[in-house]
This record gives C-alpha cells, structure tokens and sequence, in this order.
C-alpha cells in the first residue's frame, strides 16, 4: 500500500508516455482469474473469460502472464457520440408582426413516462500487424516470442451498433424530477454472426436542485475522461482508466455563475470488471471481500465563453476496493487503490484533455495492464504461498481538433506501467493514437484511425511487441 498526494498523481501524469521500463521481478505465479491455481495455470488466458469472443483467445502464455478476466467486452463513450449525431438545424424565425399577433400559446402538459430513443447502427474493420490481446478491442501486443502472434489479423464486426432511451419517468414536485436509462450494444460474445448483447448502462436517477441520486450501472466515478474517440477503443490497459460498474452515487454540484463545483460519492461493486477468481474457489474475489468499493470525486467545471459547448474540467478521484484470495492455507485480503487527476481545456476548436493515476491492484480498473496481484508458488506444490498487489501508474493526453462541422482529429499517446511484474509479465504498454471523423452527411460518420501499441515484457524470454492497427468504421447514428 502506498500513500499518494495529489502531487504524486501529477507526476505519474507527467510521467506520461516516457516509458520507465519494466522491472523484472523475482519469481510469478499470478494465475488467470478463474483458472486453476499457478502451476496449472499455462492454460490459455481467455478460458477464464467466458465473455470473451473467440478471437480473445490467448495463445500459449506462459503462467506468468496475468490475464484480465474479461478484457473481452466493452466501450465507448456516450458524450463524443451524442456531438456528432445531430446537427440541429436552426429554429424558424418568425416575422415579427405574425409573431406579435399570433395568440398566446397554452404550455403543453409533461406526459409522463416520456420515452427517448436513440443509438446507432455501424460496422467496424481492424487490421493488425501483430496479434493483439484482443483484435477488436486491442488493449495490448502480444509477445512475438509465443508462436503464431507475429502473425496480422482481421476483423470486421457489427458489434459496436447500440440501442438506448432515455425515460422521463415522474416530476413529484417542482425542480425534483426521477428518470431512467437503459442502453445496450452487443459486446458480448457468441459467434461473429450471433453477437450477444451486453448491458451497458441501466440506472434510475432522482434530481433535486444540486443533488443527484444514482442507482444502477454507469461509468465509474473515478477518471472520468475517455482515451480514443468514435472507434471505441478506449485504450484500457494503455492510459485510460475507468469503466462502467454497478454503483449506489450521490452527487452534489452547486453553480456559482460560470463555475460549477461537483462533490461526489459512490459504493461500487469490486471485482465487477476483471470478475478475477485467482484462487479458483468459484466466488469472485470481489465479492469475497464481503465489502463494496467506495469512490470519490471532487471537480470544477468552468464555462470559458457563456456559449461553449463543453466546459473546463479539473478534479481529482480516488478509488478504494479490497480483493479476498486464499493464500497457503489463510486467505488475505489485498486493497485496490487508485488515485487520479483530470483536466479537460477547451479553446474554440481545440480541446486538450489528459488524466492521469497512480495505484495498485488496477486490474478490475483497466490499469496495470489487466495484472493486480502477483501470485508466487515457492516449493511448486501448486498452491500459492505468497501473493503481492502490483502497484502500477500512467495516463495519457489527448488532442482533439473540430474545425469545421463534418470532420474531427483525436491525437493521443497513453501509457500503462506496472511495477515489478514477473519474467514473462506486461511491464508496459504504450500506445499512440490518431483518429479522424468525417461526416459527410450530417447523418453519417466515416473513420479512418491508426493506433500504434508498443508492449513490454519483463524478463529475456518474451520479446517485447510493436503493433500497428488500422481501423475504419461506418456509422449512422440516430
Ligand atoms: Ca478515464
Ligand atoms: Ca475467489
Ligand atoms: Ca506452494
């Protein structure tokens, strides 16, 4: 465990993509979540992640790789969709005399419940010159020492289509309103034709002046911006933390003219996202800890113009969960521990956005490169006999250009580094991003990215991997 300041977050932000190399560490037994105990853990990642499509499957890595449970599924922020979808056209001015004379219009009654759908329809294509953890969701390059993964790969895939509303269910009293949301998309698994859907959010929310009630499942509180835009690699495990779980919030966030102060906290379920069984006893860890995860948030929001679309943010979050694993013949608990900084600049066009954290135990966040806890198994008996959390940083920056209505550029660089994971470990991965968004018709969105992903093994056996990835998509929102 460590104690971290906010100073220590900046630096790990600062720290940036100026790759500290890995550290190779003594001995690593850290199993697959769900997979049997470390000595009969060579077997392929991707068979504890039953979410995971058939192309996540892990080749041969060796025990000492730590798998993410189910880095399979996933993505996409909702805010970078909703900005393109939609160019309202301007209201009809009225000539003055007609409008003078016309009769004073009765205020329609609300009907509630009030139904709002929206969503969108949309084919990926992924091509990598190196086999990624995953080929439609990236994440990380796999060692070229495993045979077969110096190999290219192809996708092409209908999965990131999306169906959502968005439900004014009451208002009991004036400025108190209750409303839900349910969206969906169909990353799920099942067959690349028999795509299976996935729950993204589903919450019910009551609003009362400055405060806000959640309940249900959204993004995490914690590191609350997104890496990547309309392609939907969100780079987990390359710089961005932070994913949707299930989560009791409260937020408060009182205006003060063109500023805006937001306090936030929130009881969350651990272990939600890597859903990691490291000691094979078929209850996940998290829910073994007996404890829900708290989170917190603290952020300023500042409208720079009194028309901007979107205003300056800066906060901090800090997450703090526990994991419960059988160790020897006691079982441990180990904390998951999170600390960020966020700030997002928007000037005219031009939005520059960088978060950065510093922790440990960060897989069920998307950090650490999906590795929380080192497993070691001294005597070879297959039973673990020690275990430590893996304490990782990074962030990444991003820069985002809409200079004129039909195309956007998003160029970033993310990094995630572990500390002192074993031989045949991900000690880091970097990653470089360059998209752009053409919109040629309003209802119509067209992208051409590039992501560059540079990962690092630790010891001499596994060679580290570059990767280039080239994807297109086809969208039509709605
Ligand atoms: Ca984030
Ligand atoms: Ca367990
Ligand atoms: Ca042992």
């Amino acid at each position: 465990m460590r104690t971290m300041t906010l100073g220590s977050v900046i630096t790990a932000t600062l720290f940036l993509s100026f790759g500290a190399r890995a550290q190779p560490a003594p001995v690593d037994g850290a199993a697959d979540a769900g997979a049997a105990p470390p000595a009969a853990a060579a077997a392929p990642a991707a068979a504890a992640a039953p979410a995971a499509p058939a192309a996540a499957v892990a080749p041969a890595v060796p025990a000492a790789a730590v798998a993410p449970a189910a880095p399979a599924v996933e993505v996409a922020p909702t805010a970078p969709v909703a900005a393109v979808a939609i160019e309202a056209p301007p209201p009809p001015v009225a000539p003055v005399a007609s409008a003078s004379l016309a009769p004073p219009e009765a205020v329609p009654a609300k009907t509630f419940p009030s139904f709002k759908f929206y969503g969108h329809a949309r084919l990926d294509a992924a091509y990598a010159t190196q086999r990624m953890y995953h080929a439609q969701m990236g994440f990380w390059a796999l060692s070229p020492s495993t045979p077969g993964t110096q190999e290219a790969e192809f996708v092409l895939y209908p999965r990131w289509s999306r169906f959502g509303v968005d439900v004014a269910v009451a208002e009991p009293a004036p400025g108190v309103t209750i409303d839900a949301k349910l969206e969906m998309d169909f990353v799920n698994g099942g067959s690349e034709s028999r795509a299976i859907p996935r729950m993204r959010h589903a919450y019910g929310q009551l609003k009362a002046g400055d405060f806000q009630f959640l309940g249900g499942q959204t993004w995490d509180l914690i590191a609350p911006l997104l890496y990547g835009g309309m392609e939907q690699v969100l780079f987990w495990y390359g710089g961005n933390l932070g994913d949707r779980r299930p989560q009791l919030r409260v937020t408060y966030g009182p205006s003060f003219g063109n500023a805006k102060l937001v306090v936030a906290a929130a009881v969350a379920q651990s272990g939600a996202v890597d859903i990691q069984d490291l000691d094979a006893d078929t209850v996940m860890d998290g829910v073994s800890s007996a404890q829900p995860a708290l989170q917190g948030l603290a952020e300023v929001q500042v409208k720079l113009q009194p028309d901007a679309k979107a205003p300056l943010r800066v906060g901090v979050s800090a997450h703090r969960g526990q994991k419960r694993i059988a160790v020897g013949a006691d079982e441990e608990v180990f904390p998951v521990i999170a600390g960020i900084a966020h700030v997002a600049i928007p000037i005219s066009v031009v939005t520059l956005q960088a978060e950065g954290y510093l922790g440990e135990n960060l897989s069920d966040l998307r950090g650490g490169i999906g590795q929380g806890i080192e497993l070691r198994d001294l005597d070879g008996d297959g039973v673990t006999d020690e275990a430590d959390t893996i304490p990782a940083r990074g962030g990444f920056v991003q820069l985002q250009l809409d200079p004129v209505g039909w195309y956007s550029l998003q160029l970033g660089t993310g990094v995630d580094n572990p500390k002192g994971v074993a031989a045949g470990g991900r000690g880091l991965n970097q990653t470089v991003h360059f998209g752009n968004a053409f919109k040629p018709y309003r209802q119509l969105v067209v992208g051409a990215v590039y992501d560059y992903y540079r990962t690092e093994y630790a010891g001499d056996a596994m060679r580290d991997a570059n990767a280039h990835r080239y994807q297109m998509y086809t969208m039509i929102p709605f």
